[in-house]
């Protein structure tokens, strides 16, 4: 399987030929039952699960198609090793977007009174979560005087029948919805839901690996291998892909600002009731029976969308300035996020330092960076707490850097919103003593195991 899926329905079908996904008949609420569910699978590395009788409606809900590396690197036809490195290429060689001038997402169209968003099978999550959320969804929007177009994830809060919540903090589509409101116009925007693992990871990438105006859609086609497929919007000029599920149509109006919360985030803490942007629903578009995409907040699958795209821009960035920086590991444990374990092919003495200070450099979110030697695999926790346990002594080997700006979810930041930044380098030092010779068993990597024990 070499080439990339084409879609969320083809990549149901590709991960349950793999044996990954697991299909759940027995009718579910949305409310709590299903996330619980969710989540007991994600804890237990169980499989992607398709819902089909979710809520009132029967509605149909898949979680997990992108829980873990493997299940992201079978999406995108290639070997797990080779995931950063791939990623990295579609950030090098992206692939434009097409438009067709139709597409699944439009066989059915919804506009007026038709539109209620409670007949979605959208999730409510956890204990004190303020109501259903989407936690998927894909937002889109242009900028009103460059034409520069965005995706983003950002999570809404139901609020009746046509009207959302939105958490927009300042990037890309704040930087869009500004200038809509300095003209005091609304904000054209469509909410994507029901992709497959290209689009998903495009919208994932964030503005420290690609600027503004760097089209999203077309990471999606260099991880995809081909141009993404639009199609225009209904009620709005935007574009969306031709093959997802459903397509919520709206805007943001300007100068509007309501309740929106509490809601758990990702490092698995709530955040208060805060005034948010509005989102009016002008119209929904969606597939003959349509599968809802749900993500549970802090799940392995979201940490990934949120982290694995640092993989590839860190490696670039750090790349830049050390040459011999192999491959990363944005570890599960630091959500994907927080802590680093690099990889260097040593080739002076300092790269060891220098690696944690690229590091810090490359994201600003790094609080953890450990260096390791080329011939130990940052994937693997033993291997690296070996190395360190063997090459690092931290009278010598700590960088410890306070003062940088932290992350808002982290507990335990300054009043000022600070952290403390720690690198550990555990490489070798470069040309050790011939004592220092690692030892090694004549024939023992050549040992066929299948030879010997025959008993
Ligand atoms: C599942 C998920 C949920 C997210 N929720 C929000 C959110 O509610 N608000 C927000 O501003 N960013 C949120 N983000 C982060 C941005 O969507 C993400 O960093 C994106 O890549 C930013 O794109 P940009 O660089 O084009 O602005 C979320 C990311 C993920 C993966
Ligand atoms: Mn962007």
């Amino acid at each position: 399987m070499n080439t990339a899926v084409g879609s969320l329905r083809e990549q149901i079908a590709r991960l349950r030929e793999l044996g990954a996904l697991s299909t759940v008949e027995r009718p579910v609420s949305p409310v709590h039952e299903l996330a619980a569910v969710a989540q007991r699978c994600d804890v237990e590395n169980g499989p992607a699960l398709l819902f089909t009788d979710v809520g009132k409606r029967s509605g149909r809900v898949v979680i997990g198609t992108d829980g873990t590396r493997d299940r992201v690197a079978a999406a995108l036809g290639v070997e797990v090793g080779e995931l950063t490195e791939r990623y990295a290429r579609a950030l090098t060689d992206p692939i434009r977007p097409v438009e067709a001038g139709s597409g699944p997402v439009h066989e059915n169209v919804r506009t007026g009174d038709e539109i209620d968003l409670t007949e979605l099978p959208i999730l409510t999550h956890f204990e004190h979560d303020g109501g259903p959320y989407i936690t998927s969804g894909i937002v889109t929007s242009v900028h009103p005087h460059t034409g520069e177009r965005n995706l983003s994830y950002h999570r809404m809060q139901v609020k009746g029948a046509q009207e959302l919540r939105m958490v927009i903090v300042p990037r890309h589509l704040h930087r869009i919805y500004e200038a809509y409101e300095a003209m005091d116009r609304p904000m054209p925007v469509s909410i994507v839901l029901g992709v497959d693992t290209p689009l998903r990871f495009a919208a994932g990438t964030s503005g420290s690996a690609v600027p503004f105006g760097f089209d999203e859609y077309a990471i999606a086609g260099g991880l995809r291998g081909r141009g993404e497929e639009l199609v225009r919007c209904v009620t709005n000029d935007l574009l969306v892909p031709a093959h997802a599920e459903i397509v919520l149509e709206g805007y943001v109006p300007a100068h509007e600002r309501a309740d929106e919360g509490p809601f758990a985030e990702f490092a698995g803490y709530y955040k208060g009731v805060t005034p948010r942007h509005v989102v009016r629903i002008t119209a929904i578009t969606h597939r003959h029976d349509p599968v809802y995409q749900g993500l549970v907040s802090g799940s392995a699958e979201q940490l990934l969308l949120m982290g694995l795209p640092n993989e590839p821009a860190m490696l670039t960035a750090m790349r830049g300035g050390i040459a011999g920086v192999r491959s990363i590991n944005v570890t599960q444990g630091g959500l994907h996020k927080f802590h680093v374990v690099v990889s260097v092919d040593k080739q002076h003495e300092g790269d060891g330092k220098d690696a944690i200070v690229a590091a810090f450099a490359a994201h600003r979110d790094v609080k953890l960076v450990v260096v390791v030697d080329h011939d130990v695999d940052p994937f693997d926790p033993v291997a690296v707490e070996r190395a360190v346990a063997t090459w690092f002594r931290a009278g010598e080997d700590l960088v410890v850097l306070a003062g940088g700006k932290g992350n808002p979810v982290d507990k335990l930041l300054t009043a000022a919103g600070t952290t403390t930044r720690m690198g550990m380098d555990a490489t070798a030092p470069l040309a050790p003593a011939s004592a220092d010779t690692r030892a090694v068993i004549p024939g023992a990597a050549h040992i066929d195991l299948g030879e010997w024990l025959v008993g």
